[in-house]
């Protein structure tokens, strides 16, 4: 009894707590850049612990005995992970420290966080010295306010970043892709007023394409506030008043206030909708008596109805490709917008409307670039294949990765579902955790709808499987991963194969695929050749044309990445080959026979 008590207790207090960045979206923000390269010092045993490595200590007379010495330290570039940086630490797991001199000058009125975009995997933060905090998770934001150990002029930060994968870790110690070390997204320091604007959320209300429902939250002295709401380019324009705790919620009908005192009849419907084909963002602006914030926002509405998903009330097919957060032709982790731009390019070349991005969090900048685009997203946590399913610590960090997966982008119109797992085992003690997500992430956010990839089925009969995993009751659209034809059967076995579900829900077909370096070439049932993936391709499509309530695919995988458990050599050599494109950007002949399935659709579906 006493057992679950404390368990509650911890679950509890995961979701009850603020995000890990305060500051939300530094989108708009004034920020001061600490990206670049940075003094990082490799550290097997963690010895910098004990020898007080964060001080950054400098010989003071010859006499003196420090044994480390950042100045005379190679530097890793931030963002970056340091993995491809050395070739030393292709394969490191383990602690580096960084230090980043910088000069800065304090503006009076100001609040400062220092801010990260991720880090993998455990990060402990310090400022001229002083430890400022520490974050677990590897792919999604985090900051500390150094407003009070802040100096004026010179100033430096100490951060220790630590991959070393743990069984409680989420991931945990198996995963397929590698393990990335390093601050692998930007570095800001970020100015905002001693009463900013936390968060907001601006989204149509589930169902409406005219309400508005939202809610803004200050951070401060300052308790009530008047909080205004403008789209400029629809004319809509709605003030409210906050709580005392800074919080305001709101709902409104934008064509009644982009109208004014004409008859309803009179006004055009005031917000134009985001959708692949026309993916409208409108400016909004919010405002209160200390702040204000610009965005980029869509609107749109993501619904089911039994086994078909709709977006903006008309039934869509989620043309889909999944893909790794992996850098195009230099391998590595992506960071860059140019990254981002040539990754989406391919997934817009191949004909998709809709993108997973596999297994965790993706840069902000991917989201932001799917929303301009008009690629809606999967996007997912990683609580991937096993992890510490009785392990309140490990809940709680499934929890808070998930709460600020959401808190990031959850005013992005790309978004249309939230993943909380990954080929997850059917036992109950990890039903329980994943109830436990999907219920959180419905808490936070109404308007999007939770999936997971599933990859358990029964075979009712030789060519008939069944999705019968019992998470399939929580969620609101059944990922499948199937694998026939490279893990289990032959690539034509697909042609004859059936497949039923136990829900009325919609399904998207999220991976399937096979294994080819690209130019390596046989006959169709030679392993690993180009032709071999081919087949898989062509008879998995006709196959999955079949299901029953279709709602999409994401097949594995848009490009080659590297994987630690890959191991045939001259073939694989750490590489995942399931890419439809190379690490160099090479299509295999599976990329065009998607292509042209995807055209073939798009012509006969248009949105
Ligand atoms: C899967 C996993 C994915 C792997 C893929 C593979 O089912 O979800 O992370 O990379 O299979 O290639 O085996």
């Amino acid at each position: 009894m006493k057992v679950y008590w404390i368990w509650l207790v911890l679950v509890g207090s995961a979701v009850g707590a603020g995000p890990s960045s305060l500051i939300g979206n530094v989108h708009g923000r004034t920020t001061v850049s600490l990206d670049g390269a940075w003094h990082a010092i490799v550290d097997p045993y963690e010895n910098g612990v004990g020898s007080g490595i964060f001080r950054d200590e400098k010989p003071k007379s010859k006499s003196d005995r420090v044994e480390y010495s950042f100045d005379l330290s190679p530097v890793l570039n931030v963002p970056g992970d340091w993995n491809t940086q050395r070739e030393a630490l292709l394969f490191y797991e383990g602690p580096v420290w960084y230090r980043r001199e910088f000069s800065y000058h304090k503006r009076p009125g100001t609040r400062v966080f220092a801010y990260f975009g991720a880090a993998n995997y455990r990060t402990t933060v310090y400022l001229n010295g002083e430890k400022q905090g520490e974050h677990e998770g590897g792919f999604t934001p985090f900051d500390f306010e150094v407003t009070s150990t802040l100096r004026e002029g010179g100033n430096f930060l100490v951060v220790e970043v630590n991959n070393a994968r743990r069984a409680e870790s989420v991931p945990a110690l198996r995963f397929d892709w590698w393990n990335y070390g390093g601050i692998t997204r930007d570095v800001e320091l970020v100015e905002v007023p001693a009463t900013f604007i936390q968060d907001y959320s601006i989204q149509l209300k589930k169902g409406s394409t005219h309400e508005l429902d939202g809610w803004v939250r200050f951070n401060g002295p300052v308790s009530r506030h008047e909080v205004t709401i403008q789209i400029p380019e629809a004319g809509v324009e709605y003030k409210t008043v906050t709580d005392e705790s800074g919080y305001a919620a709101f709902a409104f009908d934008a064509s009644v206030l982009a109208c004014g005192k004409r008859p309803a009849r009179e006004c055009p419907a005031p917000l134009k909708l985001w959708s692949p084909d026309d993916p409208k963002l409108y400016q909004v602006v919010v405002s209160g008596e200390s702040d204000h914030v610009k965005d980029e926002i869509g609107f749109r509405t993501i619904e089911v109805q039994g086994g078909k998903i709709l977006l903006n009330g008309k039934a869509i097919f989620l043309r889909g490709i999944s893909m790794h957060e992996e850098a195009p032709f230099r391998e590595g982790r992506a960071f860059s917008p140019e990254d981002a731009q040539t990754l989406l390019g391919w997934v817009k070349e191949l004909g998709c409307n809709f993108v997973r991005f596999a297994h965790y969090p993706h840069n902000e900048n991917e989201v932001r670039l799917a929303d301009r685009m008009g690629l809606m997203v999967w996007s997912e946590i990683p609580v991937y294949w096993d992890v510490d399913w009785t392990n309140p610590a490990t809940l709680a960090n499934a929890q808070a990765q998930l709460r600020d997966m959401i808190a990031r982008d959850h005013n992005r119109a790309a978004v249309i579902l939230w993943s909380i797992s990954n080929e997850t085992p059917v036992k109950p003690e990890r039903l329980a955790f994943l109830k436990q997500l999907a219920q959180d992430a419905r808490d936070m956010d109404s308007t999007r709808l939770i999936t997971s990839a599933m990859n358990h089925v029964d075979s009712t009969s030789a060519d008939v499987r069944t999705l019968s995993d019992p998470l399939g009751e929580v969620l609101d659209v059944l990922g499948l991963n199937e694998y026939l034809g490279w893990y289990w059967g032959r690539p034509e076995d697909a042609d004859k194969m059936q497949w039923k579900s136990n829900w009325n829900k919609p399904l998207i077909v999220s991976e399937f695929g096979g294994g080819a370096p690209a130019g390596r070439h046989g006959d169709a049932d030679e392993r690993w050749t180009e032709e071999y993936q081919d087949s898989v391709f062509q008879h998995q499509l006709a196959m999955i044309e079949k299901m029953a309530n279709l709602a999409g695919i994401t097949p594995w995988v848009l490009m080659d990445f590297r994987s630690p458990t890959r191991l045939l050599p001259g073939v694989q050599d750490y590489h995942n080959r399931k890419g439809v494109i190379s690490n160099r950007g090479e299509r295999k002949i599976a990329f065009y026979t998607l292509q042209k399935f995807y055209r073939k659709m798009a012509e006969s579906q248009r949105q």
